[in-house]
């Protein structure tokens, strides 16, 4: 349910305070950030779950039975990325970092929009689609690859190097998370005063613990998502409105 606009405003100008007084926010960024750029989410009606089978497609064991319908999943998202620009939120994230605000972007998404909004420090939790890599002997190649042998009629796309299978280095259910990206994630989410969570349903773990390590060291959270997630209780605002409109409510009061 959407928020009356003078509730909206109190908590745009409550949202400002915390920002101003923070020394160290970090966000943590899902589908939802996205999807003003014409990029579906997964759990929104009309999302990518209601058009694909998800444990059987996105799951690793999935990938490996039917590798050529992550691809066309691939190539839906590569062909909304093709027309999209980074929204307003991603925006708004770049200038906090540029104010010397925001630290980091924890992101869950693969599309690579943080990087081109200009964030410098992102941490691609669940991978990208800009790489992919062979499964049988590991070489990496650039998602150009890729679509250039689909354009040629090689779906799946096979590694030049030994024709083994080249698997999107996006993390898919049965995967591990990188590593190294959990662990840097989880530091600097302890490490924030301020956590902002915008566009997730925090429900994909273990991404989703990543908010309750800033409020175990006393950092605050925010959260803008259109629908309900099970953080609302402990958060110290929850905006349920479009980033869009959030990000022009909050730019028109900060004039940065
Ligand atoms: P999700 O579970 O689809 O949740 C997205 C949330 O965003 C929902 O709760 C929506 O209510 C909310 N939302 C949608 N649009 C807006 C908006 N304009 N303003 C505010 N809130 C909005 O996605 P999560 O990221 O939480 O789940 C994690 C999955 C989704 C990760 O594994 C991602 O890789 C995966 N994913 C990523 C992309 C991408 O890279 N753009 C696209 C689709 C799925």
């Amino acid at each position: 349910m959407n928020q009356s606009n003078e509730e909206l405003d109190t908590q745009i100008t409550e949202l400002l305070r915390l920002i101003n007084e923070a020394d160290t926010i970090v966000s943590l960024t899902g589908a939802g950030i996205s999807t003003e750029a014409g990029i579906p989410d997964f759990r929104s009606p009309g999302g990518l779950w209601s058009k694909y089978d998800p444990t059987e497609l996105f799951s690793a064991d999935g990938f490996r039975r039917h590798p050529e319908t992550i691809y066309k999943m691939g190539a839906e998202l590569q062909e909304g990325l093709r027309k999209s620009e980074p929204t307003k939120a991603h925006v708004l994230l770049r200038k906090l970092e540029e104010l010397g605000k925001l630290k980091t972007v924890i992101t869950q998404n693969v599309d690579n929009l943080h990087q081109r909004a200009g964030s410098t420090d992102v941490i691609e939790l669940h991978g990208t689609l800009t790489r992919g890599t062979c499964l049988k002997c590991g070489k990496n190649f650039p998602h150009t690859y890729m679509d250039e042998r689909i354009a040629e009629g090689e779906l799946p796309p096979l590694c030049d190097n030994c024709q083994g299978l080249i698997k999107p280095d996006v993390v898919l259910f049965g995967d591990p998370l990188p590593v190294e990206a959990l662990h840097r994630a989880t530091l600097v989410a302890a490490e924030a005063d301020l956590m902002l969570v915008l566009g997730s349903s925090l429900v994909v773990y273990p991404a989703a613990e990543i908010p309750s390590l800033t409020i175990q060291n006393g950092g605050k959270l925010v959260i803008i998502n259109l629908q309900d997630t099970f953080y609302d209780r402990v958060a110290t605002i929850v905006i349920k409105q479009k980033l869009g409109e959030v990000c022009d409510m909050l730019f028109d009061k900060a004039r940065w």
